[in-house]
């Protein structure tokens, strides 16, 4: 069932590739030539992990675990028991998650909206292609790359996190989770004022905006306004996803060592030392 708006949003054009070709919707879905490659290579790559994990030793959901090579291999492409259904894998998730950038793109121009959304997610792709793709390139092995399992996955966070002393003395790592917790904090003001805005007590009418403004004024002396919270909310959002891409993307490459040590040279400042 099309919503009463949607059929006058159908119209032709914004594709970036293809054209015409893959200008169609099935369903409520958009297409374009970037879903096809979207569902082609999500598809793929899901299927691999089923059959990766019928060749290993479990089948309990928890433990499977899809492993990258020992990284012995280095950066050579390794057999498919060893690691080279990692690596396959690994090629479908950035083709999937590129495409499905490339797809909210697409939709941006077709809509005439800015494009948002989609340097919005690309942060998230980031976030990915730094911990399995850049890293593991710069320390010159795939084996630094994270396995793909549930139980595993937290694993090699808590190895990684130890392998530098402790993780919470990582500056960056710091400001991300700053970030986060920033973050909800802000999501929480703005869902909290919205809806005691929207869905007052019974009764009674419905706020506007104005009294959005005028809540926070009485209450801190400054609103940062309707429109303004969002643009707050992204930045927010984006900076938790950049600097935890940072945090990890340095360890092992810019930065090697202890990060409990990184911090002797504050100790070792004049002033107080
Ligand atoms: Mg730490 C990373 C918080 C303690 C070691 N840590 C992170 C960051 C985040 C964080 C800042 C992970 C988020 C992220 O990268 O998102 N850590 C955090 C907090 C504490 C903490 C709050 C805490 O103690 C309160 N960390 C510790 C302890 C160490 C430690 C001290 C372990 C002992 N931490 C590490 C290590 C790492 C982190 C090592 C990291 O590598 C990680 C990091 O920074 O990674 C970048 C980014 C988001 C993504 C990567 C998701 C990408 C999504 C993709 C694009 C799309 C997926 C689609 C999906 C497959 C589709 C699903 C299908 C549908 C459902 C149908
Ligand atoms: C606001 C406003 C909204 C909001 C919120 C505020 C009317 C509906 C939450 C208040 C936000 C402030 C003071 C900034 C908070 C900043 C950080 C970094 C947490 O003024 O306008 O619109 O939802």
């Amino acid at each position: 069932a099309l919503l009463s708006f949607e059929r006058k949003y159908r119209v032709r054009g914004g594709t970036l590739i293809g054209g015409d070709l893959f200008d169609f919707w099935v369903g409520p879905f958009y297409v374009g030539f970037f879903g096809v490659t979207t569902a082609i290579s999500a598809l793929l790559g899901t299927m691999l992990i089923f059959a990766a994990a019928t060749q290993g030793p479990t089948l309990n959901p928890w433990l499977i675990s899809i492993n990258p090579p020992p990284v012995e291999y280095g950066l050579s492409l390794a057999p498919m028991a060893q690691g080279g259904y990692w690596q396959i894998i690994t090629c479908c998730a950035v083709v999937a998650f590129v495409s499905w950038v490339l797809r909210q793109a697409e939709i941006s121009r077709k809509l005439g909206m800015s494009y948002h959304v989609p340097i919005a997610f690309s942060v998230a792709v980031f976030a990915y292609v730094s911990l399995n793709v850049i890293r593991p390139l710069w320390m010159g092995a795939w084996g630094n790359g994270f396995p793909y399992g549930i139980w595993t996955h937290l694993e090699w966070v808590s190895n990684v996190g130890y392998a530098f002393g402790n993780f919470h003395y990582n500056p960056v790592h710091m400001l991300a989770i700053s970030f986060f917790f920033t973050n909800a904090l802000a999501l929480a003001l703005h869902g909290g004022l919205v809806l005691s805005a929207v869905n007052p007590s019974g009764g009674t009418d419905v706020k506007s905006p104005e009294y959005e403004d005028t809540y926070f004024r009485d209450f801190i002396g400054y609103s940062v306004g309707t429109l303004g919270i969002h643009r707050v909310g992204l930045f927010l959002a984006l900076s938790a996803g950049f600097w935890s891409a940072i945090c990890i993307v340095i360890s092992g490459t810019l930065y090697v060592g202890s990060w409990i040590e990184f911090w002797d040279f504050w100790k070792k400042i004049p002033i107080w030392s």
